[in-house]
């Protein structure tokens, strides 16, 4: 079945096209009052070129196409998670007009950030229903775009588990703080509302519970590790960054439930200062754990309970920090 052999691709080892390797860019500033959107998108009406035609700029009505004025919501929804929150002009820091393209190719069975754009499938129909209808998943293509302006994560090993990492950890944010969800109310799935009702499954993955978010006769058990005992040594995926990103989104799920409140009161700026700081391009988990303990302290103090959270969230994962 084609479309199984396509949706397995998505949750095992995606791959759609993956921007030029990333070099740092210039550091955008941290700190700048909010703004507004500038938010364009295209339908690429089941081909795939990019960006295919203008359906809907900033300020215009919703066009009725339901994929269309999803990405509109969804990318207006990340824009205020990063300026209200995180007080972060779009995604370079600096006002970046936001784009994507909806019905991209054919049962295109996924949703990308090409290096400057957002591209999302309409899913074959059978496993997968189109990639606009999850938040978290819109959100998490645009933090791709967050991570390429600062940390530039390198998308290999536990670099690259941490790029993706981070990428769901905002779109959990982005979809939390749009539904004004607290840290317990959430559900800390990752790709809600995807999957057709012919699969036996909640979500693409569960940072509360990886492993869990689905488990399917054909497209068998949610692979996840939640901690390091269960890390995944492998080459598919660029070395398995979408299932070693469950060990350090288990972490920060740990963090925001510990402190409780809105995950993005306290959680979120630790974890937006350690990829907005000095972290190396390379990190490897223990590297990133450590910054975010210093973020921690930085922001919180030394010792203060922020700081102990995410000591023991790491360590509750495997990883000595
Ligand atoms: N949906 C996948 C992701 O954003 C596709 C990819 O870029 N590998 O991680
Ligand atoms: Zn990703």
């Amino acid at each position: 079945r084609a479309a199984t052999e396509a949706a397995h691709r998505t949750l095992l080892a995606p791959s759609p096209p993956r921007p030029a390797p990333r070099t740092a860019l210039p550091e955008s500033p941290r700190t700048v009052a909010p703004t507004s959107p500038d938010r364009t998108i295209s339908d690429a009406a089941g081909a795939e070129t990019l960006p295919g035609d203008v359906v809907r700029r900033e300020g215009d009505e919703p066009t009725g196409d339901l994929a269309a004025d999803e990405a509109y919501d969804g990318l207006g929804a990340t824009y205020a998670l990063l300026a209200e929150v995180f007080g972060r002009a779009s995604i370079d820091g600096a006002g970046l007009p936001l784009l994507a393209t909806v019905h991209y190719g054919q049962q295109y069975d996924n949703a990308f950030w090409d290096g400057e754009q957002m591209v999302f499938g309409d899913g074959d129909g059978q496993v997968f229903g189109r990639f606009t209808a999850s938040l978290s998943v819109i959100g998490h293509e645009l933090a791709h775009g967050v991570t390429q302006h600062t940390a530039a994560l390198v998308y290999e090993g536990q670099s690259g588990a941490l790029n993706e990492s981070i990428s769901d950890v905002f779109g959990a944010l982005v979809e939390q703080h749009s539904r004004g969800q607290s840290a317990a109310e959430a559900s800390w799935l990752i790709g809600e509302g995807l999957f057709t009702d012919q699969v036996e499954g909640s979500a693409l993955r569960s940072m509360k519970a990886p492993g869990t978010a689905y488990d399917d006769d054909v497209l068998g058990k949610d692979p996840q590790p939640a901690t390091m005992a269960d890390y995944v040594d492998t080459t598919d995926d660029n070395g398995g960054v979408h299932l070693n990103s469950g060990i350090p989104n288990h972490a920060f799920y740990l963090v925001a439930t510990a402190l409780g409140g809105h995950a993005w009161d306290a959680a979120g700026p630790i974890w937006y200062d350690t990829i907005s700081g000095d972290l190396p391009a390379t990190a490897t988990f223990e590297q990133f754990g450590a910054a975010t303990a210093a973020a921690a302290t930085a922001r919180f103090g030394d010792g203060s309970r922020e700081h102990r959270a995410v000591r023991e969230a790491w360590s509750t994962v495997g990883l000595s920090i």
